[in-house]
C-alpha cells in the first residue's frame, strides 16, 4: 500500500492523552477478550455497543433504556460482574442473545481504551479476527494513524502487540519507512518473529493464562482466528457499529 500515512503503536490503553487522538483515525486493539467480542457482537447482529467505562456508567445508560432492548455486559479482572447479563467470553454473544439488542460492555481495559480515544476522527475496533479489513479501511483514510493496544492495567499484552504488528505488517508488507515509529517498527518485529506460531505464543502469554484459570480457555483458539471477518466496528456518537 503506497504514500500511507504516518503510524505509531501505543502499548497501553494509558500510554497516550486523549487530546492526541484530535483528528486521527484510532484503531483499538483488545484481542482478549473486548475488541474480539465487540466484533462477534456484531457479527451475530446486536444493533450496537456502547463502551462504557465504568459500572456506573453502565448503569446510567441502562436505566434510560427499555429493558427489552439492551444487555449490561461486562468483566473487572476477567470475571462476569456480578448481576450483569453476560461477561465479555465472546461466545456469550451468539445470535439468539444479541440479534437486535444493544450491548452495554464495560471492562477492564478494552472500553476504557476505546472511550478514551473518543475525540478522534474516526475510532476502529481490531482483532486478528478483522485484521485485514481495518488495514485495508485505515489505508484508505488519509490521516495519521495511532494504533492503541489496550494492554493489562497499563501494561503490555503481548497479544494485543502482536495483532498490532500485524496491522502493521498488512500495511507496509515488510517496508517499513526509514522514519516508521519505533512502536510500529517493534510490533512488527515481534510479529515478524512470532507470527508463524500465534496460537501457541497467545496461549502461553500472561492474560490467556488468567483466562485459562478462570474457565475460558476456549476463547483463545476462536480470538486467535486470522482475517475470518470483513466487518470493521467503528465508533459513532458513543455507539460502536
Ligand atoms: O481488559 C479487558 O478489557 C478485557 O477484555 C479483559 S477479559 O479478557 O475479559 O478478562
Amino acid at each position: 500500500m503506497a504514500n500511507l500515512p504516518a503510524l505509531d503503536v501505543y502499548s497501553t490503553a494509558h500510554s497516550f492523552q486523549e487530546d492526541e487522538t484530535r483528528g486521527k483515525t484510532v484503531v483499538v486493539i483488545d484481542v482478549l477478550r473486548a475488541s474480539t467480542t465487540i466484533l462477534t457482537a456484531l457479527d451475530n447482529g446486536a444493533r450496537g455497543v456502547i463502551p462504557v467505562q465504568d459500572m456506573g456508567t453502565a448503569s446510567g445508560i441502562a436505566a434510560k433504556l427499555d429493558s427489552s432492548t439492551y444487555l449490561l455486559c461486562g468483566e473487572r479482572d476477567g470475571r462476569k460482574i456480578d448481576g450483569y447479563d453476560k461477561g465479555n467470553s465472546p461466545f456469550e454473544f451468539d445470535t439468539p442473545t444479541v440479534e437486535g439488542k444493544t450491548v452495554i460492555l464495560t471492562t477492564t481495559n478494552g472500553t476504557k481504551a476505546i472511550t478514551r480515544a473518543a475525540e478522534a476522527e474516526a475510532v476502529h475496533i481490531a482483532c486478528f479476527r478483522n485484521a485485514r479489513a481495518v488495514a485495508e479501511l485505515i489505508a484508505a483514510q488519509d490521516r495519521e494513524i495511532m494504533i492503541v493496544c489496550a494492554g493489562w492495567k497499563n501494561r503490555l499484552s503481548m497479544e494485543d502487540t502482536l495483532c498490532a504488528g500485524l496491522l502493521v505488517e498488512l500495511l507496509h508488507q515488510g517496508n517499513l519507512p526509514a522514519d516508521a515509529s519505533d512502536g510500529a517498527v517493534a510490533a512488527a518485529g515481534l510479529y515478524r518473529t512470532y507470527g508463524n506460531d500465534l496460537l501457541q505464543v497467545v496461549a502461553a502469554s500472561n492474560h490467556a493464562q488468567r483466562l485459562v484459570a478462570l474457565g475460558n480457555a476456549t476463547d483463545i483458539p476462536y480470538c486467535c482466528e486470522v482475517n475470518v471477518s470483513t466487518r470493521v466496528p467503528s465508533l459513532h456518537d458513543g455507539i460502536i457499529r
